[in-house]
């Protein structure tokens, strides 16, 4: 990746040139090597996996003499000169106030606790739908079902509840039923998030069915050919597949559907358990984090152009079937998502946020534009 940085006026300004698919791959380090003079002790997760693959030969007159690449979008007023192409607007000399978006409530923001009991009107209420039918992703012939998505207490934590995606498959598209779930589409630039439970074997039956667990956005399929559609993945591969030899993690970030064009990054490790996904879509660049962790940027012409549903689904790969047979079930739960409008939040500052939410009872936050 070929990266140009302008700065104007202490405004960072990225233009990239070029993105190669996969290229971001292992990025995982910024080259500072300053003194950090930060003395932050939030819970500040910053990994800076920012798109530090410069290799450009142009004036990168990174001399600033902090490592501070904090990603906060707190109202830092930076005076950094940090050139690096990350959107660091972070001060040295705060003492971070990265929990004050826990009560400070952006303008615009979406919270559901998932605290319905079924797919019923509440659900609907709640700007859900559960898809049912025929058609894909997945094999041909596989179906999609409503009775898929249920409703239980927390085991760790009775005042909650998870919603549970369920997936089975006898091996044939015809014998496979998947499940999703889907908002309007009214998404667009801001930060995403989720907190998702995946799973690397069946709830029951035999293990080795090729199995995506999701959390994406994505425009009306009726865009696919259009470069305004817009999609935005993480898709987990517990028993592998597309490329990937047993449990990976894809992020993919897409220009058109029809034809397919867009980047993506994958790592090879399993994240079965409880894990927080978020991924933001600001000045050009899609974010990807996990646990916190940003793992991948993606950008150029892949970047978003219109709104977005938020969506959960739990699907088998047509390629990956393990032997036909008994029926196997598969399971991914869903604690709670979240959007912020507009406003690039930190992992910590999304689940600060949460917590004040449900302090305050709130099950569901709407205050989205209709
Ligand atoms: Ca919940
Ligand atoms: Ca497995
Ligand atoms: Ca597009
Ligand atoms: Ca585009």
């Amino acid at each position: 990746m070929r990266t140009i940085v302008f700065c104007t006026a202490g405004i960072l300004t990225i233009l990239f040139l070029s993105t190669c698919s996969g290229s971001d791959k292992g990025d995982s380090g910024d080259t500072d090597t300053d003194a950090d003079t930060d003395t932050d002790s939030d819970a500040d997760t910053d990994t800076d996996s920012d798109a530090d693959t410069d290799t450009d030969s142009d004036a990168d007159t990174d001399t600033d003499t902090d490592t501070d690449t904090d990603t906060d979008s707190d109202a830092d007023t930076d005076t950094d000169t940090d050139t690096d192409s990350d959107a660091d607007t972070d001060t040295d000399t705060d003492t971070d106030s990265d929990t004050d978006t826990g009560s400070t409530a952006p303008e615009h923001e979406f919270f559901d606790d998932f605290a319905y009991t079924g797919v019923d009107a509440a659900f609907s209420a709640g700007d859900w739908d559960a898809r049912s039918g025929t058609g894909g992703p997945g094999a041909t012939g596989c179906n999609w079902s409503a009775d898929n998505v249920t409703f239980i207490a927390d085991p760790d934590n009775g005042a909650n509840t998870i919603m549970v995606l369920r997936a089975q498959t006898d091996g044939t598209g015809a014998g496979s039923v998947h499940s999703q779930v889907t908002t309007s589409t009214r998404f667009f630039e801001g930060t995403y998030a989720a907190r998702v439970r995946f799973t690397d074997t069946p709830e029951s039956g035999t293990d080795g069915d090729g199995i995506v667990e999701t959390f994406y956005s994505i425009t009306p399929w009726t865009m696919a050919e259009l470069e305004t559609y817009s999609e935005i993945d993480f898709e987990y591969l517990a028993n592998g597949g597309w490329g990937g030899d047993g449990p990976t993690m894809f992020e993919t970030t897409w220009e058109t559907a029809e034809p397919v064009l867009n980047t993506h990054d994958s790592q090879g490790a399993s994240l079965e358990g409880w894990r927080v996904l978020v991924f933001t879509v600001s000045g050009g660049e899609v974010r990807y984090h996990v646990d916190g962790v940003q793992v991948v940027t993606h950008g150029g012409v892949y970047y978003p152009e219109s709104p977005m549903s938020i969506n959960f689904n739990l699907w088998f790969i047509a390629e990956g079937f393990a032997p036909v047979g008994a029926v196997r079930t598969w399971r991914q739960d869903v604690d709670w998502v979240y959007h912020a409008a507009g406003e690039v939040l930190t992992t910590a500052q999304v689940e600060a946020r949460i917590a004040v939410l449900r302090a305050q009872d709130a099950e569901r936050i709407d205050t989205m534009a209709q």
